[in-house]
């Protein structure tokens, strides 16, 4: 097994999932700066251009941050980052996916179409005229989610998910790239504070490599 690592938040959520779960996977950095990810050594490789991606010993690659998550759950089920029965990791996939598609995607492009615009540019299509736009909704749903959160500490209530994760790292990145949001909001405010107190949150920072 291989990782594909990068100095950037989709990697950076499959780092801070691997801390959690306790696990150590050999990584080389892709300098995504550079357009390492975008030459042809790598795209061979992982054919969609980004990171992370994971080379599992089958010969295989796979990418996209959630379907690597999932599989290292599967191969090593505990501590439980999904869930240990059906009912439990239906609902962590339920807020996965209401974090994803609703918040750090509009994140993720409103970035690529205004702070990481000259960055993108060549390599993506970009719509710098939405980016606004893109970030307003960001915040909105993020209010949205901050009224269906229950008492409990983490979005699935008792248990630490992926999906606190991957909002985490999505909330951290924003807030250092031009979309702070409303730390204000009663649960989301100190939610974001228990996730930053976490020893993987600091360590997931670093590289595997470095
Ligand atoms: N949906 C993908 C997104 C992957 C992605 O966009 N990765 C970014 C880093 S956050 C990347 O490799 N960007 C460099 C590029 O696209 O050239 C996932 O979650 O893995």
């Amino acid at each position: 097994m291989l990782l594909y690592d990068a100095h950037s938040p989709a990697p950076r959520c499959l780092r801070m999932f691997i801390l959690e779960k306790g696990l150590r996977v050999p990584a080389v950095t892709v300098d995504v700066f550079a357009g390492e990810n975008r030459q042809a050594d790598y795209l061979a490789r992982n054919p969609a251009g980004q990171t992370p991606a994971l080379l599992l010993d089958d010969g295989s690659t796979l990418a996209e941050a959630v379907a690597i998550a999932e599989y290292l759950e599967e191969r090593h089920p505990e501590p439980a980052l999904i869930g240990r029965s059906a009912e439990e990791r239906a609902h962590t996939r339920q807020w996965w996916r209401r974090v994803e598609l609703n918040v750090t995607e509009f994140i993720h492009n409103a970035y690529h179409y205004a702070e990481g615009l000259a960055r993108f540019q060549p390599r993506i299509p970009v719509v710098p005229e939405a980016a606004q736009g893109l970030k307003q909704v960001a915040q909105d749903r993020l209010r949205w989610l901050d009224g269906m959160m229950g008492p409990g500490p983490y979005l699935c209530g008792e248990r630490l998910t992926a999906a606190d994760i991957w909002l985490y790292v999505w909330l951290d990145f924003a807030q250092e790239t031009g979309q702070p949001f409303d730390h204000a909001l009663g649960k989301i405010g100190p939610w974001f504070e228990r996730l930053a107190r976490r020893p993987s949150a600091a360590a997931s920072r670093q590289l595997f490599a470095d």
